[in-house]
């Protein structure tokens, strides 16, 4: 932590923008005026508390959430300045209040690190409350100030003396400018929990005085976290099993970046690296993960080759094999940090990928040497990752041969359809040999092809890969739409550039089981062929739940409403004497033929829901 000796003056703060902008146009300063927004208001606040911890002035800071929709942020930083802002001829904690941008933040001198998402200072929080109330304890005095949509209502007022220093912030959102007023103690809490980790030392508080114990105290919850991103890798991987006694972690320091990481191998397949910036998610990963990684493989294959574990292998190892079962938290505060991509998850600093392989690297260098026998388990299983990979390699490579060898022989359960332009093109997965009958007697049968699947299929969520490609079920997919994968510098490919049907129809009974295999397919997909998802080429067929029927008149619903609404059509208000009869079906196996084309697999007449909006 690295303490500001400046002394920082009510001066160095710089005016900038109007405050009116911020209520126009909310969105463009807090991202959304939804209940993400609304969130986006405690955390601008917090943030700047936080900065007060990050320049060693801070150990404290409590998050109040009040039953009237208002909330409390309260540090025990430096206070906001109240001194005479000579330009503006205001006190600065006025003008920090009320001018955009007047945080401090845009003042080089003064040590900030301030996330480049949040960072658009205090006052939008206060241009964007009905209510904000600041209250200040400074140079042996207490000071507060109020306002109202930004604008002060009351002077800056000297209220008392203390010998503390900090920040108060109440402030009730505007609800004219927020859809939601509503505060969710979990997000709240999560947060808070999250800035524990990233932040060890301090000590964040949280009380909700909205909901009360069965002790009569309100709900509440401290973080604290000595351990920083050790602890956080630790309570990540809680329900993991460990490879390391304990993570291994890294703190350092390079051209005024910081970067910490703490990392740890366990008995699982997935990679799990979280990444922040100043604090900051980075979902998207970003140069200091990319820095990570190198480090990682770097360090990893040279203590490997060095020591003759890899001698062995008839295939080189992949950057992913070194991830296999790996947890990590890459946290660096950097400067004036870039985000980059559509939702400014990633972090776009080209310097840092070096800086973050460096420290990283130097590190975990010094930890092989010393630890030969920790050393030994991580390449152990990165050289059983490389085998399971290259045997699912070979798995799938066969499953593609095959379909080369047989010069495209399709599967023998599939009914093709007669066209062969993939545009008009569709073809059903459907559950179970009986109902794939059904449908094949209902298809039309020149452009809709009907490929049955056996019972539940695999879950890929819980197989190993190469077991994926031995499944039946799983290869008829692959071989009856045309899709391969292809593998290019390490990386896989999914080419469908021979795909055979646009439209890819999974039919399933309507019932608890149907769903379950209409899920377990979709993860199919999104995990293997996640272009098709994309692309929209994915559909989930909606077959009717009911049929009312009166006489020879019927109608098929597919929601209660539609249900209720058929019943009435025929009772008119009465009650049923028996005569409208409900039928509720609850497999395809239910339909007949006619049926079956008529609700769910003619064109013209069917309600098909498209994977893209359901899974993304
Ligand atoms: C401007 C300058 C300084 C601190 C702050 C603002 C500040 C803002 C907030 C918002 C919530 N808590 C806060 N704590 C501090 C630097 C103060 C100095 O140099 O003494």
């Amino acid at each position: 932590m690295t303490a500001n000796k400046n002394e920082y003056g009510a001066n160095n703060i710089q005016a900038l923008e109007g405050l009116e902008a911020v209520r126009k146009r909310p969105g463009m300063y807090i991202g959304s005026t939804d209940i993400k927004g609304l969130h986006h208001l405690v955390w601008e606040v917090v943030d700047n508390s936080i900065d007060e911890h990050l320049a060693g002035y801070c150990d404290r800071i409590d998050v109040i959430v009040h039953t009237d929709h208002s909330m409390t942020v309260k540090d025990n930083g430096r206070g906001i300045p109240v001194g005479l802002h000579e330009k503006l001829q205001k006190s600065a904690l006025e003008v920090v209040m009320t001018v955009l941008h007047a945080g401090g933040k845009f003042d080089k001198d003064t040590y900030k690190v301030s996330g480049g998402l949040h960072g658009v200072g205090v006052s939008c929080v206060n241009a964007l409350s009905e209510y904000l109330r600041a209250e200040v304890r400074r140079e042996g005095k207490v000071f507060s100030q109020e306002y109202s949509q930004g604008k002060p209502t009351t002077q800056v007022i000297e209220i008392g003396d203390s010998d503390e220093t900090g920040t108060i912030i109440s402030f009730r959102p505007d609800s004219t400018i927020f859809e939601t007023l509503d505060f969710k103690y979990e997000t709240l809490a999560q947060r808070l929990k999250e800035l524990a980790f990233l932040n060890k030392g301090l000590y964040l508080y949280i009380v909700d005085e909205r909901e009360t114990e069965d002790d009569g105290s309100y709900r509440s919850e401290t973080f604290h976290s000595e351990g920083g991103l050790m602890e956080f890798v630790q309570y990540l991987d809680q329900s993991r099993t460990p490879l390391l006694d304990e993570p291994i972690h890294i703190v350092a320091k390079k051209d005024d970046v910081e970067v910490e990481v703490a990392l740890q191998y366990n008995t699982g397949y997935s990679e799990n690296i979280y990444s922040f910036v100043n604090n900051i998610t980075t979902k998207e990963g970003g140069t200091h993960v990319s820095g990570f990684k190198r480090a990682i493989t770097r360090e990893f294959s040279k203590y490997g080759n060095d020591n003759g574990f890899f001698s062995k292998l008839k295939f080189t190892i992949s950057g992913e094999d070194f991830r296999e079962g790996l947890t990590a938290v890459v946290s660096v505060k950097v400067q004036e940090p870039q985000f980059k991509g559509q939702t400014k998850g990633e972090l776009g600093n080209s310097e840092v990928t070096a800086i973050v392989s460096q420290c990283v690297g130097d590190v975990l260098k010094h930890y092989l040497e010393e630890n030969p026998r920790k050393a030994k388990i991580i390449v152990g299983k990165v050289v059983l990752a490389a085998t399971a990979r290259e045997a699912a390699r070979k798995a799938r490579e066969s499953v593609q041969r095959k379909n080369i060898l047989t010069g495209g022989g399709l599967p023998g359960k599939l009914s093709d359809c007669t066209s062969k332009d993939p545009l008009e093109s569709e073809i059903f997965l459907v559950e179970g040999d009986s109902a794939g009958g059904t449908a094949k007697q209902g298809r039309d049968r020149h452009f809709q092809a009907i490929l049955p699947l056996r019972g539940k299929i695999l879950n890929v969520e819980k197989a190993l890969e190469h077991k994926i490609y031995d499944n039946e079920e799983i290869k008829n997919m692959f071989t009856a739409l045309g899709v391969s994968i292809e593998e290019k510098e390490g990386e896989r490919i999914l080419n469908i550039a021979k795909l055979r049907y646009h439209k890819v129809v999974i039919m399933c009974d309507a019932d608890v089981d149907g769903s379950h295999i209409t899920t377990l397919i979709l993860t199919f997909f999104f995990r293997y062929m996640r272009a098709l998802v994309e692309k929209g080429h994915i559909y989930v067929a909606a077959p009717p739940l009911y049929q009312v029927r009166k006489g020879k008149q019927s109608q098929y619903c597919w929601t209660e409403e539609e249900r209720k609404a058929a019943i009435e059509s025929y009772t008119h208000g009465n009650a049923n004497d028996g005569s409208v009869k409900i039928q509720r079906y609850k497999g395809l196996g239910e339909m007949n033929a006619e049926q079956l084309w008529e609700t769910t697999m003619d064109p013209i007449s069917r309600t098909m829901r498209r994977s893209r909006s359901m899974i993304l």
